[in-house]
């Protein structure tokens, strides 16, 4: 076995942090976290953490400085070509919007034509203007977009959107989405195969992770002449394991069914005579 380590850059304080030391918790990593510290390592895992900010996580990553990372998709297009993306993670969820003044006309893309547009992701809303052939200014500035067409400085901005309420109260309304994004796990270009192992072994432990908050374990008791019609609605892994109970001619059936079908089964597990439903929260999922 070799005796290399995986080294993982993280965000170090910001909206990615919680998420992505709660999915290391989840896959079994352990290690010391210390705000201060800007390095940890693990000691059940061959692998080291580095907290960085953000948006020096592609370069440090694309430079090999680290092997994998965690970071927004958002700041991985706004700095193509540097690191790929290996597997999306499903938080950090949010869009990268065009928003104008609430009272400002806005019909289509050509309506921002020779405006002037602050954001932070210039490269991002160059390539959307671009391809759609549109002449406007693109005004790179780095934090607090939103007031930008209030004080006069911008007649639009482009940025990072995800209840809303920001630009609401800003007086300004959305007009374009020009990305969707979400945490995803970066990987350096042409990564020692040794740590491409130990990269997909955490890959293989995020996807049990995910694949069982998406779906439930659920128990019932059905009359043993229905078992047949139940088991037709819990496809599950394989096929429902079906438990003989004590009493009278019932069983209970054990499955899978997934989060999104969940209460569209329950219903017809209803309707078919099913009792007692227990459903149950999933740790690990590993088909
Ligand atoms: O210090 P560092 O450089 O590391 O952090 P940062 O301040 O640059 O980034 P941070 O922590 O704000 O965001 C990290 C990542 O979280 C982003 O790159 C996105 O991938 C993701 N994310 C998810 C968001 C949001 N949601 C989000 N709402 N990033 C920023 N916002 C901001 C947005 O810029 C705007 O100011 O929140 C405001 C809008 O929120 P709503 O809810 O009012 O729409
Ligand atoms: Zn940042």
């Amino acid at each position: 076995m070799s005796d290399k380590r995986l080294r993982l850059a993280l965000q170090s304080a910001g909206r990615l942090s919680e998420g992505s030391l709660q999915l290391l918790n989840q896959v079994g990593i352990r290690f010391q976290k210390s705000s201060k510290r800007l390095y940890s390592s693990s000691d059940n895992f061959p692998l080291d953490l580095y907290f960085l900010r953000d948006d020096d996580i592609p370069r440090y990553v694309g430079d090999g400085v680290a092997d994998i990372g965690v970071v927004g998709e958002n700041v991985v297009v706004e700095q193509p070509g540097l690191v790929d993306i290996t597997h999306r993670l499903g938080f950090g969820r949010c869009r990268l919007s065009i928003a104008v003044r609430r009272s400002d006309p806005y019909d289509g893309p050509d309506s921002l034509t020779g405006k002037h547009i602050a954001t932070t992701y210039p490269n991002t809303l160059k390539r959307f203007l671009d391809e759609h052939g549109i002449e406007a200014s693109v005004h790179q500035i780095s934090g607090s977009v939103e007031i930008a067409p209030g004080i006069g400085l911008a007649d639009a901005v482009c940025d990072l959107v995800s209840t809303g309420s920001t630009l609401l109260s800003n007086g300004l309304r959305e007009v374009e989405t020009i990305l969707h994004s979400e945490a995803v796990l970066v990987s350096t270009p042409n990564l020692d195969p040794e740590l491409v192992t130990l990269r997909d072994e955490l890959v293989f432990r995020i996807g049990a992770v995910q694949a069982a908050s998406n779906h439930k374990y659920i128990l019932l008791n059905v009359p043993n002449d229905r078992i047949a019609e139940v088991s037709a609605m819990l496809p599950g892994m394989k096929s429902p394991t079906v438990v003989p109970l004590q009493e009278g001619a019932w069983s209970s059936l054990h499955s899978v069914v997934k989060e999104d079908d969940f209460w569209e089964v329950i219903d017809r597990l209803r309707d078919a005579g099913a009792e007692g439903i227990l459903v149950v929260p999933i740790e690990k999922m590993i088909r």
